[in-house]
């Protein structure tokens, strides 16, 4: 009789690189680039896995004593995961331009015959690093509209969220995961840094249709409208959960595996609130949406945006698609 190993033994999913080749048809052009691309991100996401796993020891957690482009502070791990990304997708091949939350305008890759253009926030929830908590990489690849041949524009990346290719995020966490949609669904890798690959964990993923968390930085309760101060209430008197990491990767996993709504709403003083739509919320609703879920402004619906500049930001509600809609109804009546 054959001895019984699954007692001292664990299944190890699907490859990333194997599922990548066995759903190739699910890549809308199927011709290997997008494929390709999302080797490159996976690739950079493992050297930055490497590095944020001994942060503190390297010196690499703290400040980098300057602000970004949009006068945020910026960490030694923002300017790091930036130059890692940027570094493996020119030398990918597969990306004409890049834009980053860490940067004004276009970077040139000089790959001016690829097709694909990304918006890539590297380090987001950079706050948290110090801290040793979850953070994450937040992206999104469109096909560009330029002629081949010639360097990125802007109009590239001007375009609807509904116009995404793939988007996706990786959560560098007790375990490291990378969750990436190219249009059919939701699928979610673990990465086995004992074999350096990522595996196949959570196929097909799905927003439960409502929830009991919210996630919204509430300090800042007085600056918010009455509308969503009574919404806030409601969750309240109904015992939700309360769960606010203040990493945005982090909250969205979190609410997509149990159900909940995250929010980041405009305030007195930040009418169109802080994050970014081009390279964090455009990915994450189209993630969202993807798994069943919903993801607006407070009005509309983010993918239809129609973007106007490059760190355009947007006010953010996105989750269980009864709980966004939930909101929006509650952010319409008159208070
Ligand atoms: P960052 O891209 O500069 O890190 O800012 C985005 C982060 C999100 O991850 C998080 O949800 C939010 O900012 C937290 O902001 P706040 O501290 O205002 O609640
Ligand atoms: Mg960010």
């Amino acid at each position: 009789m054959a001895a019984d190993i699954s007692k001292f033994t664990y299944f190890l999913g699907t490859a990333l690189d194997r599922f990548i080749s066995e759903n190739q048809k699910q890549f809308t052009y199927a011709s290997g680039e997008l494929s390709q691309l999302l080797r490159d991100i996976s690739l950079a996401s493992k050297i930055i896995n490497r590095e944020i796993s001994k942060a503190g020891l390297t010196g690499i957690a703290g400040s980098m004593g300057e602000d970004n482009i949009q006068g945020e502070h910026q960490k030694m791990l923002d300017v790091i995961s930036e130059f890692r990304f940027i570094a493996t997708l020119r030398r990918g091949r597969q990306t004409c331009g890049i834009i980053s939350e860490e940067q004004a305008g276009i970077i040139d890759t000089g790959n001016h015959n690829a097709k694909y253009v990304v918006a890539i926030d590297p380090m987001d929830g950079s706050s948290n690093i110090d801290v040793n908590v979850s953070i994450g990489t937040i992206f999104s690849i469109y096909r560009r509209i330029s002629p081949l041949g010639t360097p990125a524009t802007e109009q590239d990346f001007l375009q609807v969220g509904a116009n995404l290719v793939a988007a996706g995020y990786i959560l560098y966490g007790p375990s490291n995961m990378l969750v990436f949609s190219t249009g059919f669904g939701v699928n979610g890798f673990t990465y086995d840094p004992t074999l350096g690959e990522y595996f196949l964990s959570h196929p097909n993923m799905k927003f439960a249709s409502k929830g009991e968390i919210y996630s919204i930085n509430e300090g800042s309760y007085h600056s918010f409208s009455p509308q969503l101060q009574y919404y806030l209430e409601l969750c309240k008197k109904r015992k939700y959960s309360a769960r606010y990491i203040g990493s945005l990767v982090a909250d969205f996993h979190r609410n997509l595996l149990k159900g909940g709504i995250y929010i980041y709403p405009s305030t007195k003083s930040h009418p169109n609130g802080k994050l970014r739509l081009l390279y964090e919320c455009n990915a994450l609703a189209f993630i969202a949406e993807q798994a069943g879920g919903k993801a607006t402004d407070g009005k509309k619906r983010i993918l239809d945006i129609q973007p106007y500049e490059l760190h355009q930001r947007t006010p953010f509600f996105v989750g269980s698609a009864e709980m966004v809609d939930e909101v929006m109804e509650i952010l319409e009546r008159k208070m």
